[in-house]
């Protein structure tokens, strides 16, 4: 027998709605189960229309690895051992209770990896655990990724998940700076086929811009490509400022929102030393390239400046995000169609009229060991190690993680590693024993991710178009198995006191009451004025999560305000099997406006303040001149790869998937490398297969993370083959973005030499 059914894909920012084949083996003994057996582009879906990717296509092989944990493992004397569900969560239960009875809520710390952006659990569970943990000690991949972009929108906007989002399918200009979204699909803008979209750019006339040091698949799309030395972006886009405001290039009433933005003059007047030639040597990248490039955007009808990793993960990335927003406003192209615009996500509170908000600060508490202000409520990930290891009052002697790889994933693992295995308790919400969990005392596994309800929570409100969409469990769940929400909520309910055993919707209903008992009180509510528990009696008979998402929903842009106007529910969206389409991105700056002016502030202190360090960089002499062996290091991903875990699957790995180090061949020749190579940083060094390409800018070297799968206590036994090696490991962790807590990942110093 095979059926098929809708599922959302988990896999990467793009969404995009698959079709999953699903069939029933017959073989003797396994009881004619279903399985997932094939998965392809869903065409009906109201967002992407039939796209995937080979990683969406992987789907099967995801869900039907062998290497799954189907049970939760209990490490006793150094061997993990399966147990049953309730014993494993009352264990973690009673170790985690313990560390925080006899030292503090924040002896605990929470790790959140990138997967949990893409589940229910993740999204709408795992921040209720971090309070049911009361601990200050919070950590996520964002602090190796976007955090600079929270940070510069939080100072710009008011709040630091307000995004202005490329208006992919209407601009006249794109200009991409260190992202390559024709590989990574996009992020930080959720947009399915993201290639086919440059290509609809291309035909109606548009203009693409790619700024990348390597040339990647899509700088070959670029009608002009600039290729800075790592790590100068904030520098370059200096200088495009500059030349704006030297040239007379701003636009009139900042295309019309000039009465919502503040301090043009001041930031006018603290900048104007930048100018191109001033930062063309340290960009490597001609003054005029860079005053063609103002002048290109400025002239455009509509342009859309969007940068990612390469501008974030990077040594002035709060600098860098928070000059792109500056271009897109000083050229009118902010909040507007073809431009860049604010998402409305439907489960999003709806908006409400313009008022001024308490504006963005960091630094509300610090790191205890080297007082790193907290950063939109974490802390750097690159801090956890030292946390653990140091002594005295505060320190950190436990650890949840929820989705997270942070021993591959985060530089200088090996330390983070060594201070997991001295932790008194370490909790890993996980699939698999990998390179981090094998340090873990349990391990809670959830089930396949065909037997996991789907909701874009969060990735909706970065989205190019508003959906919603709702896949069900493809698969029933077997016996006795909880899914990831249930796992979370029963880990706040034991933490809470109330007990592992208790109904796991009592987390919902709680968030329930509190959130509606706060919206019947704001006057632009769509339920003021209300009577709650005549609310709550309007959700469905469901699921917890089900009747939070219709709460959500009926509160929300596009909701039925609860029978007060017409409008969504979670029914509506459950009986859209390919999701409900709400339509193009609108203007809407005055409801997102949360400073503390109530203005969009062009000139925040703290990033006026920090141009000093960026000036410093500028003008010191730049140290590959003096030594030759000396590349600076970036990252690079495959159509075929998921940062550190999707190794383990034999459709994506071979080919062209490989951990490589790339550099030119002027380099090569000039340092004798050929075969393999040997690569020195500040953590350690590597020894690495070289490829020789001219795609990469001669003084870079490029080499994919997520890879160094060699540890003999993961079960990935087809990572395993071929292991690689991993880039981390060269990284002492020791660099980041003041501003933002976030890792420098792109733009290190390494010295390179045949092996
Ligand atoms: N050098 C270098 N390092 C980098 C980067 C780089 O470009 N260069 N990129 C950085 C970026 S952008 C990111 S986001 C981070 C990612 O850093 P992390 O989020 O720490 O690591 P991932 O590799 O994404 O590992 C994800 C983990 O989640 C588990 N997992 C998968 N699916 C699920 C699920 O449904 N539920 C649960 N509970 N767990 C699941 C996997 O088994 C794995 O252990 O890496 C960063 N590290
Ligand atoms: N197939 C696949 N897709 C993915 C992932 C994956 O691992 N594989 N990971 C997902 C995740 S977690 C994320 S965060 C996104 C990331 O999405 P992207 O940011 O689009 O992905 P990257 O390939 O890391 O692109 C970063 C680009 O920046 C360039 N770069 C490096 N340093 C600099 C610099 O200093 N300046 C400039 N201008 N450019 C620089 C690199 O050469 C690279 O081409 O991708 C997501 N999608
Ligand atoms: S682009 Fe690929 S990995 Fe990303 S959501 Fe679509 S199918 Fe999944
Ligand atoms: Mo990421």
């Amino acid at each position: 027998m095979t059926r098929t059914a809708p599922r959302i894909c988990p896999l990467c920012e793009a969404t995009c709605g698959l079709t999953l084949v699903v069939d029933s083996h017959h073989h003797p003994g396994d009881g004619g189960e279903e399985f997932v057996t094939g998965a392809r582009g869903d065409a009906d879906d109201v967002f992407s229309h039939g796209y995937i990717c080979p990683k969406g296509a992987s789907f099967p092989q995801l869900d039907n690895d062998p290497d799954r944990l189907q049970n939760p493992l209990v490490k006793r004397d150094g061997r993990f051992v399966e147990v049953g569900w309730d014993e494993a969560l009352e264990l973690a239960v009673e170790r985690l209770g313990r560390v925080i009875a006899d030292h503090g809520g924040s002896s605990v710390g929470f790790y959140l990896g990138n997967p949990s952006a893409h589940t229910i659990a993740g999204t709408l569970y795992a921040p209720l655990l971090v309070r049911a943990l009361h601990t200050r000690n919070v950590f996520s991949a964002g602090t190796l990724d976007q955090m600079p972009k929270q940070a510069a929108s939080g100072y710009l906007f008011g709040h630091a998940g307000t995004f202005a989002v490329p208006d992919l399918d209407r601009t006249d200009h794109l200009v991409i700076i260190g992202a390559n979204p024709v590989v990574s699909n996009g992020s930080m803008t959720t947009a399915a086929n993201f290639p086919g979209k440059l290509n609809a750019l291309r035909h109606r006339g548009g203009r693409l811009t790619v700024i990348d040091p390597a040339r990647t698949r899509t700088a070959r799309l670029a009608d002009t490509h600039l290729a800075p030395r790592p790590g100068t972006d904030a520098a370059l886009l200096a200088g495009v400022v500059t030349c704006l405001l030297d040239e007379g290039l701003v636009a009139d009433d900042l295309g019309g929102i000039g009465p919502h933005v503040q301090g043009v003059d001041e930031l006018h007047r603290e900048i104007s030393d930048l100018t191109p030639e001033r930062v063309a040597p340290y960009c490597d990248v001609p003054a005029e390239d860079i005053r063609g490039l103002a002048r290109a955007i400025a002239a455009s009808s509509s342009a859309a400046v969007y940068g990612r990793l390469g501008t974030t993960a990077v040594e002035f990335g709060t600098l860098g995000s928070w000059l792109i927003d500056v271009v897109n406003v000083l050229t009118g192209n902010l909040d507007r169609p073809g431009g860049v615009l604010f998402p409305m996500a439907p489960t999003a509170p709806a908006p409400r009229p313009a008022h001024p908000g308490r504006g963005f600060r960091t630094g509300r508490w610090r790191s205890r060991v080297s007082g790193h202000p907290e950063v939109a409520g974490e802390l750097p990930a690159v801090a956890m190690a030292e946390e653990f290891e140091t002594p005295g009052e505060g320190r950190l002697r436990a650890l949840v993680t929820v989705a997270g790889n942070p021993v591959l994933s985060a530089p200088d693992g090996g330390r983070l590693a060594t201070a997991l295995d001295a932790a008194d308790v370490v909790v890993c919400v996980d699939p698999y024993l990998n390179e981090t969990t094998r340090h873990a005392d349990i391990i809670l596994p959830p089930p396949r991710p065909s037997q996991t309800p789907h909701f874009d929570a969060i990735l909706n409100n970065l989205a190019v178009r508003a959906t919603a969409r709702y896949s069900p469990p493809v698969l029933p769940l077997p016996d006795g198995r909880p899914d990831e929400i249930e796992i979370v909520c029963r880990l706040i309910l034991g933490l809470s006191g109330v007990g592992v055993d208790a109904d796991p919707g009592l987390v919902d209903e709680q968030v329930i009451a509190a959130t509606l008992a706060k919206e019947v009180t704001d006057p632009h509510s769509p339920v003021a004025g209300r009577d709650v528990e005549s609310l709550v009696a309007m959700l469905p008979d469901a699921p917890g999560h089900q009747r939070r998402l219709d709460m959500m929903l009926r509160i929300g842009a596009y909701g039925d305000g609860f029978g007060a106007r017409e409008g969504l529910t979670f029914a509506d969206v459950l009986a859209a099997p390919h999701g409900v389409d709400l339509g193009p991105m609108r203007p809407r700056l005055l409801t997102v406006l949360r400073t503390a002016s109530g203005k969009v502030e062009l000139a925040p202190d703290p990033l006026i303040a920090d141009l000093a360090r960026l000036r410093a960089a500028v003008d010191a002499e730049n140290p590959a001149d003096s030594d030759p062996a000396s590349l600076l290091l970036v990252g690079r991903r495959h159509l075929r790869s998921n940062n550190s875990w999707m190794h383990n699957l034999p459709a994506l790995t071979g080919g062209t998937n490989r951990c490589t180090l790339q550099i030119h061949p002027d380099d090569a020749s000039r340092l004798g490398i050929d075969g393999l190579a040997t690569v020195r940083g500040a953590g350690g060094s590597l020894t690495v297969p070289v490829e020789i390409t001219a795609d990469i800018k001669p003084g870079v070297a490029s080499m994919p993370h997520g890879w160094g799968h060699d540890d003999a206590g993961s079960r990935l036994r087809v990572a395993a083959v071929e292991p690689g090696v991993n880039v981390n490991n060269l990284n002492d962790g020791t660099r980041l973005d003041p501003l933002s807590g976030t890792a420098v990942l792109n733009g290190l110093r390494v010295e390179i030499g045949p092996a």
